[in-house]
């Protein structure tokens, strides 16, 4: 049954939470009862920041057992305690410094061995604790434990990523978005590493490497960092004719997310549910937000990597420790096994997506993401993901990229995290408990006991103890089985034919678009195409737009000085593979953002623009009004003293027209100034913001003197998005024409015609 989206406020704690539905964690270190770790403890020499959510649950009271001691005094890593953490020992106050000064030796020598080698891909993120609990059982598809009792609350932490950049990126790049769930079940952890782009560039694991060799900077200069617009990406991808699809969400307001807590997520893959008989279906894993999923501006996503490069982190942050708790519900696409082969494209291929109109997503469950990480490095860097990271339940598919998957995350991890116990590490730890005979390695954490390191055993505890599969019983809970299945010989380096169509979904994806979508789709590919220094390079994209839409890659040629795009001269290269062509296509309204998708505004950013002279009960109004529905706003002024109000008492203001540029706010409030007061009307840096907001289709508000600002930036006060109050005040139809117009997100009509896509339609 699907679920409303809007709901009340975050529950109490879980009605039973994991810790009643698991009896032994004492293996894992999990406090002794009674002791529920409920507050955020100070950390060493910092202030003690509001406590986001309580630790609620077993996998945080397990987290809170590895927490640093709070500070109050120094000692080395052995304990020693210190007297001097400012000079090392030198022969003499001004001789050179000591070899035996093992202080200072620890101390730099650790320092010097901070770093650890960051992801290969997805090296930038942030992280953040929260809860999935699904809505009604799910047992007649799935005998995983979390999905069939809507009871229980199961840990998550999830970490949102950019894919090419390094590890100190901006935010705002035009990439996918990694969108990666580890839920702690009692069955063990299941993670669901995906994307906020429903398919991936290639179709086969072993082009991995190759793609992420051509997007990454190039190897001679290192540049460009997190950009996708240089030669050796367009070089690689129109040789590849399979990523065009993916190459259509990159390039469009995907590729730019407003927030992360805006973005749809997708397990990408086809995976497998099964039942407790041993019945398996096919599925498809999204998230769907509650906030909608809505974009950047290219101009606002390009200012924001200078002006904020956290810009998407910071959001998620801050969304946090202020108790706005992102959510998003857990969708699920189920084809029965009967229908395998029953699709125009194969479901094995990860360059295609089950359109919802043919299958509809039905939401089954909840993520709410409720606490920030205590430390970055220890929680968001150290998590390890992995696709093969499954409990019983839940398969994967014959899919040859996910294939590729299961074997690259182990692996990876081997040489980021310094060996083979990084299972061990408090955030990759389970809740359930563990055990095996695997041993030693580096930084083993845990004492395995006794003699008996091996399996079949009789000398554990004078019984014989076997694992080796003759027990398994299809409907009892004996752990995981993968799913019997004819396999075909024979064994075979090739590719199937029914993975050869590539551009029917890119088609699709185009004719699902609106018209502004369309306008931004066509100038991504134009701004990329432009950068490239090998025009070969972009006259093969516009041939293989072609096989798209003729009218798409006519629009994006058009300014590039290219040939006309010419489908025949696509078909004539090696990698041309020539599947069916699809015609008849009818869009699909889910492709497109911009349909019917209004969530409100609640957590919007609002900059309310004051000055000396300003009148503070419309500014007051305005902040009610925005506050009841959820928003945010703050005060910013010519400087961070305070503004004089028209009745002479002082007014804090939050931020300056310097630090605070309205490409950080969703919309504007202009407030008037008494008469004879300057206002704002006069400062440069007040222009640009209303300029910018104008620009970016915001919505800018003003009363009273607020209006000169406007008209001195020469935007129509009747175009949509602008509202004007005459008088010096805010009264409610004001206010409620104001949060109408914010619940739009952004208003088209005033993004400035200046792109390129635009002049050349
Ligand atoms: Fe990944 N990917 N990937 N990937 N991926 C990694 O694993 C890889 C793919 C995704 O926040 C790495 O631990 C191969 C698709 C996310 O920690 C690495 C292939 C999708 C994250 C790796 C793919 C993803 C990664 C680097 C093709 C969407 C970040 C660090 C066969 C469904 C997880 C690491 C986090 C990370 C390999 C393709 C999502 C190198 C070989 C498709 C969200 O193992």
């Amino acid at each position: 049954m699907t679920k409303p989206l809007s709901r009340a406020p975050l529950p109490a704690p879980p009605a039973k939470t994991l810790a009643a539905a698991q009896t032994d964690f004492t293996a894992e270190g999990s406090p002794p009862p009674g002791k529920v770790a409920t507050e955020r403890p100070a950390s060493n020499g910092g202030p003690v920041e509001a406590v986001d959510a309580p630790r609620q649950g077993v996998k945080q009271q397990a987290m809170a057992q590895a927490l640093a001691p709070p500070l109050d005094r120094l000692t080395t890593n052995q304990g020693l305690l210190l007297s001097d953490n400012h000079n090392s020992l030198k022969a003499g106050a001004r001789g050179p410094t000591l070899l035996e000064d093992f202080i200072l030796r620890e101390k730099i020598t650790h320092f010097d061995h901070e770093r650890i080698p960051e992801r290969a891909v997805h090296a930038h993120g942030a992280g953040a604790h929260g809860f999935f609990q699904v809505y009604e059982s799910e047992a007649a598809i799935t005998r995983a434990g979390f999905l069939c009792d809507p009871s229980v609350q199961t840990p998550v932490f999830v970490r949102f990523s950019t894919v090419a950049g390094s590890r100190g990126s901006a935010d705002t790049v035009r990439d996918a978005r990694g969108f990666a769930v580890k839920f702690y079940t009692p069955e063990g952890n299941f993670d669901l590493v995906g994307n906020n782009i429903p398919v991936f560039f290639i179709q086969d694991a072993i082009k991995f490497p190759d793609l992420v060799h051509a997007v990454k900077p190039e190897p001679d200069s290192e540049m460009p960092q997190a950009a996708s617009a240089h030669d050796t990406f367009w070089d690689f991808v129109t040789l590849m004719p399979e990523t065009t699809h993916m190459l259509m969400w990159v390039m469009s307001d995907r590729g730019i997310p407003r927030s992360l807590r805006m973005m749809e997520g997708f397990g990408v893959h086809t995976f497998r549910f099964v039942n407790a008989h041993g019945e398996s279906s096919f599925v498809k894993f999204h998230w769907k937000p509650r906030l909608g999923v809505h974009a950047l501006t290219w101009d606002e996503a390009q200012t924001l990597a200078g002006q904020d490069a956290d810009f998407h982190r910071r959001d998620l942050w801050e969304a946090i420790a202020s108790g706005q708790f992102p959510e998003w519900e857990l969708g699920v696409q189920v084809v029965p096994e009967a229908d395998e082969h029953r699709f125009a494209f194969d479901l094995l291929d990860p360059t295609k997506l089950i359109p919802e109109e043919l299958v509809p997503v039905r939401r089954i469950g909840r993520l709410v993401l409720n606490r920030n990480p205590d430390n970055f490095f220890a929680e968001t860097e150290q998590v390890a993901f992995h696709p093969g990271h499954l409990v019983p339940g839940i398969d994967f598919s014959n899919d040859p990229l996910l294939q590729g998957r299961l074997f690259s995350y182990t692996d990876t991890q081997l040489s980021r995290l310094g060996g083979a116990n990084f299972h061990e590490l408090p955030i990759n730890k389970g809740v359930c408990p563990m055990h095996n005979f695997q041993r030693d390695g580096m930084h083993r954490q845990s004492i395995a006991s006794g003699r008996v390191a091996y399996e079949p055993n009789t000398l554990a505890n004078g019984e014989e103890f076997r694992v080796d599969g003759r027990s398994f019983d299809p409907v009892g809970p004996s752990g995981f089985t993968s799913l019997p299945e004819a396999l075909e010989p024979p064994k075979v380096r090739a590719r199937s034919a029914s993975f050869d169509e590539h551009y029917a979904q890119a088609r699709l994806f185009w004719i699902s678009q609106s018209a502004p979508e369309k306008d931004h789709l066509v100038a991504a590919f134009q701004f990329e195409l432009s950068k490239l220094q090998t025009p070969a390079i972009r006259q093969r994209m516009v041939d293989t737009l072609a096989h798209v839409d003729a009218d798409l890659a006519q629009r994006v040629a058009a300014p590039l000085g290219t040939k006309p795009p010419d489908k025949a001269a696509a078909t004539a290269w090696p990698g041309f593979r020539e599947g069916p062509v699809i015609a008849g296509l009818a869009p699909s309204p889910s492709l497109s953002m911009a349909v019917g998708k209004s969530a409100g505004i609640a957590t919007r950013k609002v900059a309310i623009l004051v000055a000396d002279g300003v009148n503070s009960a419309a500014v007051r109004a305005v902040q009610q009004a925005l506050a009841a529905e959820g928003a945010m706003s703050k005060l910013v002024g010519p400087t961070l003293c305070p503004v004089r109000c028209a009745g002479g008492e002082p007014l804090a203001v939050d931020a300056t027209l310097d630090n605070a540029p309205s490409v950080l706010f969703d919309a504007l409030y202009l407030a008037p100034t008494e008469a004879g007061a300057e206002g704002l009307a006069g400062d440069a840096r007040a222009l640009r913001a209303v300029e910018q907001a104008c620009r970016h289709g915001k919505t800018v508000a003003a009363s009273g003197s607020g209006a000169l600002l406007i008209a001195a930036v020469g935007v129509d006060p009747k175009r949509p998005g602008v509202l004007v109050n005459p008088s010096d005040d805010a009264p409610a139809a004001f206010t409620a024409a104001m949060v109408t117009a914010m619940s739009q997100h952004r208003h088209w009509g005033l993004e400035a015609p200046t792109s390129r896509a635009k002049r050349h339609e």
